[in-house]
């Protein structure tokens, strides 16, 4: 009706507000419109669509708020135009809660290494027909804006982690700051999904603090914030500078999203110093190869030590595959069936959101510094 559409344009796809802190720490609650998000959190990758080894029915039950997609992914298979006559990814995956959709330039940089940046956007040439593909600013808002999730990125000029050259990373910072206005300008579905800009500028504080405030003068038109541009090799020591630098110059009152983020430690970290969401590919590819995630660090369901342990993967985990299986037969699985695979996935995932709700809760209570060192003690028992 006319009263709901009203309604729908007054009411933003977006609401946060920090429920508590304590220091730098924050969490939070991120109202989307299926969904109000517990913060912080962690978001499982679904590149195609898909976690891969999870129903879209398992993800909610095992409290995930957010799925990411990847939007160059999505174009090639099923393409956007399917996706739009579906009514979004929400109802072709019928996942009920959060989606956000990368922008694409980053798939197409860092994880093939093909792709081509100019001032227009990412050129890329398939590697499985050849074809060639521009990603522009406005091309990737587009299908975005057809994909229909929640939460959609703006294009970045990502660096290669390879790259060492100090040039490229000053043409990268001020790309990404002119791109932003391409992207602000090309999003047609502002009352229905929030885009989040992305800060880039290396390990150099200088270029971080240009695109920071470069990226916060378009804030009206910006209900969130990522960081870029880690998570590529950097050493521990240059990472946590810049997410200290980023989220101490963002602002308080809208999300901060560490990208490809997604260790346990380095989620506890960030958390720390005021990060809100995270993503990685880490938790589900790890599952596949038989490692599974557990208070002390990783369990190893491949090696021999596991052929008569009868315990479940972890003795404290509240999820159905450690109240169902033990090590032992998972084990038995992975090494000779290679079926475990999914049921390590599930696990991984909910020790993750178990995480990200653990932090929060430290945080609210007020013993955050000790949930940290109850974490630390954990996983470096020996003190190293
Ligand atoms: N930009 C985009 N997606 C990303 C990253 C980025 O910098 C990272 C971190 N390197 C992960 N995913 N658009
Ligand atoms: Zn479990």
């Amino acid at each position: 009706s006319v009263a709901d559409k009203e309604k729908a344009r007054s009411d933003p796809p977006l609401k946060f507000e920090v429920v508590a802190r304590y220091k730098r720490a924050r969490a939070s609650t991120l109202t989307l419109p299926r969904v109000a998000c517990c913060t912080p959190m962690f978001m499982p990758v679904g590149t195609q669509g898909t976690v891969k080894g999870l129903t879209s029915k398992q993800l909610e039950e095992l409290e995930c708020q957010i799925v990411l997609g990847n939007t160059y992914h999505l174009e090639l298979r099923p393409g956007s135009p399917l996706l739009a006559e579906m009514g979004g990814l929400h109802e072709f995956m019928n996942f009920k809660r959060g989606i956000l959709t990368d922008s694409g330039g980053f798939q197409m940089v860092s994880l093939l290494h093909l792709a081509d940046i100019t001032e227009e956007g990412v050129n890329f040439q398939s590697p499985v027909d050849g074809e060639k593909m521009l990603l522009t600013p406005e091309h990737s808002i587009q299908i975005q804006n057809r994909i229909g999730a929640d939460i959609i990125m703006a294009l970045d000029d990502v660096v290669s982690s390879v790259e060492v050259d100090e040039e490229r990373f000053k043409e990268a910072t001020y790309r990404t700051i002119r791109w932003i206005d391409r992207c602000i300008s090309a999003h047609s579905r502002p009352h229905e999904q929030s885009l989040f800009a992305i800060v880039q500028g290396g390990l150099d504080a200088d270029l971080r603090k240009i695109c920071l405030d470069g990226l916060k003068e378009r804030g009206d038109d910006l209900p969130g914030f990522a960081i870029g541009g880690l998570a590529g090799g950097e050493g521990k020591d240059g990472f946590w500078r810049v997410v200290a630098q980023c989220t101490a110059g963002l602002p308080e009152d809208k999300p901060r999203y560490v990208m490809g983020i997604g260790y346990p430690l380095d989620i506890v970290v960030c958390s720390a110093l005021g990060a809100d969401m995270y993503d990685c590919v880490y938790p589900t590819r790890t599952a596949r190869f038989g490692t599974a995630l557990v208070p002390e660090g990783v369990l190893k369901l491949k090696t021999n030590s596991m052929v008569k342990d009868f315990r479940p993967i972890d003795p404290e985990c509240d999820c159905m595959v450690c109240k169902t299986y033990t090590r032992a037969y998972l084990h038995h699985l992975v090494t000779k069936e290679g079926s475990a695979a999914l049921l390590v996935t599930y696990h991984n995932i909910r020790y993750m959101m178990r995480l990200g709700q653990d932090i929060r809760t430290s945080i609210i209570e007020g013993y955050f510094p000790k949930f940290v060192n109850d974490f630390l003690r954990r996983q470096f028992p020996k003190g190293d």
